[in-house]
């Protein structure tokens, strides 16, 4: 099965799938549910990818609030991932200002590493708070040869604080998705276990893979503190470098986005035994059995039933009211990665069903998990180009998009009501309140009035929709 965008790009095809009866896929080769990812994109195919940098100074970096965030390369760099990506903390330093050495042509025919050891220096003169410098890695800095590695050195010993040098230049992975794994390894081989503090960590937790994107945090950490647990480190939202340092004394780590994240969780466990858990923290049954899960590791489960039940009697009833309205709607769902499985389960508790499920940089068992999750008759489809976008929204119909920015205007072009995955409409989204914030977002996109002035005829009847999936079946 091919989309009729992709004519020209036979290569597409086995990054499509429908989920067939008894959880078969059917393809091209109508092999079983699997279907290609993390490979590099065909040149001139319009992916909606982003970088190694973009992941690992916009995702995993970025949010740390103390930090001077330097890059080592052109303006447009800095420019372009600065503030995009509403990774709050309690202070505002990380997302107000970005740091760059501007290497302009002069510096790339005779090096930049005067410029970046000067940069280093002045920044920290200028900002002397600060807990310590991230220094990124770009494409230019990175085939010119410049030794950021051996400059962060030189730089630690002249300032007195951490130098930390990330070796995340742009070219080096198909997607953002290595720039979350550089951030993680270059954290944790500087940061994290460098300081020994004393105390009783015993019933203490980092929380993994959490950017507190619009004060996430604010719907899920006082439910872990209502258990008596102390949360140490969140990696990376609302976190301070002091808090990655120590971050090896955690009892258990708890983690949330396993894209991003899992790679630390994993090196904390090899190295210091830490266990941990996966979770997802949006969603009335999936924040429940976050908690219970990590409450029984701790022998707090009763404390954890009490949490949980009063925490679904506040939100209940307005999830019910919302349920009613939202009822049988069909939903596309095209986010970075995990969020897009964790979603599933939250859209049912909506009413709702997902019917065409993407991601940008998924690996195997983020599609694992959409395939276990998702109903018969579901798309999936992988690192969907711009052509592919426009034809699920204008043949499939979904009666909602949740996707990011580059989608939106597309979406309301095409008049599909649309919300916000990537930086929530309002937000925060997760844990039992955020849900009625999610819930609520998506009631006031699909019934906005707008949609009244669009023409019945506009939308095919669903039964349509489903005969061919809408699509047509051409030679692959
Ligand atoms: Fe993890 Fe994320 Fe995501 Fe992600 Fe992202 Fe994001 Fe995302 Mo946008 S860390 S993988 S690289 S949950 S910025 S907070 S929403 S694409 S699905």
């Amino acid at each position: 099965m091919q989309f009729k965008c992709n004519q020209t790009l036979p290569e597409r095809a086995i990054h499509i799938a429908i989920k067939g009866p008894g959880g078969k896929c059917q393809r091209g080769d109508g092999t079983a549910c699997f279907i290609a990812n993390n490979v590099a994109t065909t040149p001139g195919d319009m992916t909606e990818r982003g970088c190694t940098y973009a992941g690992c100074r916009g995702v995993v970096g970025g949010p740390v609030k103390d930090a001077i965030q330097l890059t080592h390369g052109p303006i447009g760099c800095a420019f372009f991932s600065w503030g995009y990506r509403p990774h709050l903390a309690d202070s505002d330093f990380h997302m107000k200002y970005t740091f760059v050495t501007d290497m302009n042509e002069t510096n790339i025919v005779f090096g930049g590493e005067k410029k970046l050891l000067q940069s280093i220096i002045e920044a920290n003169a200028e900002f002397p708070d600060a807990k310590a410098v991230f220094v990124y890695n770009t494409c230019s800095t990175a085939l010119i040869g410049d030794d950021g590695r051996d400059v962060a050195k030189q730089a630690e010993a002249i300032i007195g604080k951490p130098v930390v040098f990330f070796e995340c230049e742009g070219f080096r992975g198909v997607s953002q998705s290595l720039g979350h794994h550089i951030g993680n390894e270059t954290i944790f081989r500087q940061l994290v276990g460098s300081v020994e503090p004393e105390g009783d960590f015993s019933r203490s937790i980092n929380i993994i893979g959490d950017y507190n994107i619009k004060n996430d945090i604010r719907t899920f950490e006082y439910l872990f503190e209502a258990l008596g647990l102390r949360i140490i480190a969140r990696f990376t939202g609302n976190v301070s470098v002091d808090d990655l340092k120590i971050m090896h004394k955690a009892a258990l780590n708890i983690v949330h986005c396993q894209r991003s994240a899992t790679y630390i969780a994993d090196m904390m466990k090899e190295k210091y035994g830490t266990p941990y858990i996966n979770v997802t923290l949006w969603g009335i049954k999936n924040m429940s059995q976050a908690l219970r899960n990590t409450a029984a590791f701790f022998g707090l489960e009763a404390r954890a039933e009490e949490v949980i039940a009063h925490e679904i009697a506040r939100i209940q009833p307005a999830i019910d009211a919302y349920r009613q309205r939202l009822q049988g709607k069909r939903v596309f769902i095209y986010q970075g990665g995990p969020r897009t499985w964790h979603w599933i389960e939250l859209l049912r508790e909506l009413g709702m069903e997902t019917e065409t499920a993407a991601t940008t940089f998924g690996h195997t068992d983020d599609y694992e998990k959409i395939f276990r999750q998702i109903a018969e008759g579901a798309l999936v489809i992988d690192n969907p180009n711009v052509p592919e976008i426009e034809e699920i929204l204008t043949r499939r119909r979904p009666d909602l998009f949740i996707s990011g920015n580059k989608e939106r205007y597309l979406a309301y072009k095409l008049g599909v009501p649309f919300v916000n995955g990537h930086t929530y409409d309002t937000g925060p989204y997760a844990g039992f309140v955020g849900m009625v914030n999610f819930a609520r977002d998506i009631d006031k996109a699909l019934h906005a009035p707008v949609w009244n002035l669009l023409h019945q005829h506009a939308r095919p009847a669903p039964a349509d929709r489903h005969a061919t999936h809408g699509f047509e079946e051409v030679e692959s």
